[in-house]
């Protein structure tokens, strides 16, 4: 079973908690992408669901296929959200926005009763850390918030390096309108901790620490799917 397969397995066990009516959130990335398309599959085939898209990305593939969108200002209150991840631990905190989109995966997740994350096996992770924190900051002063936040994961006894996420040759920007760095800060003992001390910067606008959002996790392999409470 190659990796797609394995997002596609994910994204099936997840339909199956998708009920007529709901409100759902639909979260970004090539496995939420596999939600989506089979979400359209059942949508034309009857089922009810108005989604509220985490990205620009995502809300095109739903048009394009077909599914009712609504704004979060329309329908601010969500029934569920599904959405990938890059890393899950086994308390289900995750590491998320190496999409790009995790400002908006955030208040989306945050405005449902239920998060459920899909991923595939190599996602799940003992402890959170080898793929490289996103940190999605405010253009003005980004100086400043580089420096502020090399020394709040000092405190922490956090090192490593903070890169400018770029698009080609351009400075990538969030459809916020943010910029983010992407923090290898290595394993991550404390991320409740790392997540006090980012929020607490005024140039943070969020960061990719989803802690206490996911009620659910989805992990797929070779042998199927396996959820995580
Ligand atoms: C979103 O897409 C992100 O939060 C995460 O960065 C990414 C995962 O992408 P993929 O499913 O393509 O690995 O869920």
């Amino acid at each position: 079973m190659d990796a797609r397969e394995m997002k596609v397995k994910a994204a099936e066990a997840a339909l199956a908690y998708v009920e007529d009516g709901m409100r759902l959130g639909i979260g970004t990335g090539s496995t939420a992408e596999e939600f989506v398309r089979l979400l359209a599959e059942k949508v034309h085939g009857g089922l009810r669901v108005e989604g509220v898209p985490t990205s620009e990305r995502t809300a095109r593939l739903c048009v394009e296929l077909g599914i009712p969108l609504k704004s979060l200002d329309e329908l601010p209150e969500l029934d569920l959200t599904i959405d990938g991840a890059d890393e899950v631990d086994a308390g289900l905190t995750l590491i998320k926005g190496g999409g790009g989109a995790l400002l908006r995966e955030k208040i989306v997740a945050a405005a449902s009763s239920r998060m459920i994350v899909i991923a595939d096996e190599s996602k799940l992770v003992a402890t959170l850390g080898a793929f490289p924190l996103p940190i999605e900051i405010n253009p003005f002063g980004q100086a400043a918030t580089r420096i502020a936040i090399e020394k709040a994961a000092a405190r922490l006894g956090l090192g490593g390096e903070l890169k400018l996420r770029k698009s080609g040759a351009d400075v990538f920007m969030t459809d916020g309108g943010h910029h983010i760095f992407d923090a290898s800060f290595g394993r991550i003992p404390d991320a409740e901790a790392l997540s006090g001390e980012l929020n607490s910067i005024p140039g943070v606008v969020e960061h990719g620490l989803f802690i206490h959002m996911a009620s659910l996790a989805i992990i797929a392999g070779p042998a199927g799917a396996q959820t995580l409470k």
